[in-house]
């Protein structure tokens, strides 16, 4: 297989000048030896001119890749662009330039063009991503890159023990590995952590690679953990660790290939440890001369690897002095090209800001009515409540698309040894029972406890074309993974503009109701997800929808919060005959509940049967609207009702401040106005935390009696 560098041909000689090329040094071919110097010098000649256009205003922000370089190139002479995927840091310039992004391409980032191939001008300059080559789109928060890259790893693995099943869009080679990079600062995130633990249980071919450069920022590594990283990682199990020293070209040339050999013939991951100098400020925001001596950064120019690679070019007579500095000029020359073409692009069209955001799967009208539910009468199919609706549809979801993976806390039935002896578990909530057992220990699986490693894990493998479907056992216990789902998967169509997409349905139990649940086993807080662009956030309220919703989901391409709310999982209220094949419900398509013409109830979840139940023990004539799907919302739907009934009240299991009710309150105030007879009225929770006690409980949730009495005043208004 030939190496990575040069492949895509981004950076190819042009000097006239008649360099050595021929014979070894110090074990290296002194051709690759040339060709890694030259890339190093293009590497830096963008940091340079980088700097140069933010000077100028034409760049808005620069981060350097600058003394990292041979290190990267050396990384880049055993990996294969077309074989192995990547998740850089910002600081691997020189490696990408090595995959084959070309430098063209990384300024049209730098000015914000709109054919920045990585991001359309939407990211920092140095956010690395391309299809052509396995570059995973990245993102800013520093760490959250390690738990995609295992996901992106088991996909590979299962990709490849599944090829005979023809898994649509997937494809994985034997031998390949994922590269994830990133700082030593960065290595004090606990997802860098929750990433060691998964590589090293399943045993993944993951390279890690920490570019030790002595500084986060403006923070000494000695102020960020109490000893480096490659000593505080020895206790891993099955992880090989590395020491070496990466501003030295021929160092990192031994030892890598060796590294890179072992982690390819399945003997697990390695974590590579190299120290790399900081030239620049850590980015064009920062002056690094505010922290650091003198005689420090004096000493660190002495071992910039451009540096040391070029002494021991001159001493070893690859190449000469005159030699050098025509490479220099040859790189400047080709940089300051490559920044023309990039300042003639074209800047992004505003108009398109909210482009690539979701792509909504298409429901016909038709396939989402009660009777496509209802279609072929369907005595076969079995009248179920909520929870086992998601069962079934889960089972279903296998069934049809060997892409499906299931996986989270405790949602595997027995361990796989056992399950013939075992009823098995399949989640606290029986929801994905029978999973594991009719489809296998590689669909449905446990993880660790850890909920960014879930969502993290799902975000890698959706990369590689899965459909991952996590779970997070409680809401209340979601916010670990709050950065997976925000950041990363919300952000991934978007940020890399539309060149990668995020489809995962990640399954929670949500809500109150439960008499005992107290704080954190029956939080709400919906509207914090529905704030998220880039995320589809569902909750149904009956059995119907939970499968019409969850088939949507699975058909998409983008992040789905589907929300079950455990009050409703066995309620007789949520029952409904499991739909005929082919019904759906269309995200962003509410429901009439029950039709009224003198006021519109609009809610969701398990406030639907409190609406039901209230309007009936007031005995008054209202409309009640299940929005069903949160993000997006049917304003249609409830601005015709608004429109018949002159009269709002929205009622959410969210606290009242800034829940979900406040903006269906403030948007109906906004485009209803002249439809109004009375102001919109909300219920929501006590704007308090749930209790244990039953009675604390119900006097924090919304109850029957609540939504009758606003609905009275309204009516009375
Ligand atoms: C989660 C998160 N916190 C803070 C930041 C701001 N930030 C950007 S880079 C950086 C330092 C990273 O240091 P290190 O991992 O050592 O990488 P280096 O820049 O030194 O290559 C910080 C704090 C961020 N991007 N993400
Ligand atoms: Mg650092």
């Amino acid at each position: 297989m030939p190496s990575a560098v040069g492949a895509g041909g981004a950076v190819t000689s042009t000097s006239s000048r008649a360099v050595r090329t021929k014979g070894r040094f110090r074990g290296v071919a002194v051709a690759e030896i040339i060709a890694d110097y030259r890339m190093a010098l293009v590497s830096r000649a963008l940091d340079d001119r980088e700097i140069t256009l933010q000077k100028q205003s034409r760049g808005f922000f620069h981060i350097s890749g600058a003394g990292h370089e041979a290190l990267c190139l050396a990384i880049a002479r055993s990996v294969q662009p077309s074989r192995d995927w990547f998740f850089p840091y910002y600081r691997d310039r020189a490696l990408v330039l090595a995959l084959g992004v070309t430098p063209t391409e990384l300024l049209l980032q730098a000015v914000g063009a709109s054919t920045d191939p990585a991001s359309g001008g939407r990211q920092m300059p140095s956010h690395f991503g391309d299809r052509r080559f396995n570059i995973v789109t990245q993102s800013s928060p520093t760490g959250s890159q390690c738990l995609p890259a295992v996901g992106c790893a088991e996909a590979g693995r299962y990709i490849l023990g599944h090829a005979e099943e023809g898994l649509e869009g997937c494809s994985a080679q034997p031998g390949e590995l994922t590269y994830v990079s990133l700082g030593e600062g960065a290595t004090s995130q606990g997802e860098f952590w929750e990433s060691l633990n998964t590589a090293c249980s399943l045993r993944l071919p993951v390279l890690y690679l920490v570019a030790d450069n002595g500084y986060a920022i403006s923070v000494p590594s000695w102020q960020q953990s109490p000893a480096p990283i490659s000593d505080l990682v020895k206790g891993f199990p099955g992880l090989a660790v590395h020491r070496l020293d990466g501003r030295d070209y021929f160092e990192a040339r031994k030892k890598i290939p060796g590294i890179v050999a072992a982690v390819r013939a399945g003997e697990g991951p390695a974590l590579v440890h190299a120290s790399v100098t900081r030239p620049y400020s850590h980015s064009s925001a920062d002056t690094q001369s505010k922290y650091r001596p003198r005689a420090e950064l004096e000493d660190e120019a002495w071992n910039d690897p451009i540096a040391v690679l070029e002494r021991a070019m001159l001493e070893g007579g690859v190449a000469s002095p005159e030699d050098l500095a025509a490479m220099r000029e040859e790189a400047r020359r080709l940089v300051a090209e490559a920044a023309k073409e990039a300042l003639a692009a074209p800047r992004p069209d505003p108009s398109t800001v909210r482009d690539h955001l979701l792509e909504l799967p298409v429901v016909a009208a038709e396939q989402s009515t009660d009777a496509a539910a209802g279609a072929d009468g369907g005595a076969d199919r079995p009248v179920v409540a909520l929870g086992e609706a998601i069962r079934l549809a889960l089972h279903e979801a296998m069934e049809t698309d060997p892409r499906v993976r299931v996986f989270g806390e405790d949602v595997a039935d027995a361990p796989p040894e056992l399950i013939d002896e075992l009823e098995g578990k399949g989640g606290v909530f029986g929801t994905t029972f029978g999973l594991q057992r009719r489809f296998g220990h590689d669909r449905c699986y446990n993880t660790p406890l850890a909920e960014a490693n879930i969502v993290g894990r799902a975000v890698g493998q959706a990369a590689r074309g899965l459909r991952p479907v996590p779970e997070v056992q409680f809401f209340d216990y979601i916010w670990t993974a709050m950065q997976q789902i925000k950041s990363e998967a919300a952000t991934v169509r978007w940020r890399s503009a539309g060149q990668w997409s995020c489809p995962m349905v990640l399954r929670v139990p949500i809500g109150g109701y439960l008499a005992g649940g107290a704080i954190w086993h029956s939080q709400s807080g919906v509207s914090i997800f529905a704030h998220v662009p880039g995320l589809v956030v569902v909750m149904p309220s009956r059995a119907v929808d939970a499968v019409g919703l969850l088939r949507s989901a699975l058909a998409g391409e983008d992040p789905v919060l589907f929300l079950e709310h455990k009050h409703l999982l066995r309620q007789r209220y949520t029952e409904g005959r499991f739909p005929a094949p082919g019904f759906m419900v269309p995200f962003g398509k509410g429901r009439v509940v029950r039709p009224g013409a003198e006021l519109t109830i609009v809610t969701y979840g398990a406030t639907v049967e409190r609406s039901v139940k209230a309007v009936q023990q007031a005995g008054i004539d209202a409309e009640v609207v299940d929005l069903r799907s949160i993000a997006p919302w049917d304003r249609d739907l409830v601005g015709e009702s608004v429109s018949r009934t002159g009269r709002l009240l929205v009622v959410t299991e969210d606290n009242l401040t800034c829940g979900f009710g406040a903006e269906v309150a403030a948007w109906a105030s906004e485009h209803c106005f002249g439809d109004l007879d009375a102001p919109v009225s909300r219920v929501g929770a006590a704007d308090t935390h749930v209790a244990y006690e039953p009675t604390l409980e119900r006097a924090t949730l919304p109850q029957v009696d609540d939504i009758a009495a606003a609905a009275g005043s309204l009516l009375a208004f």
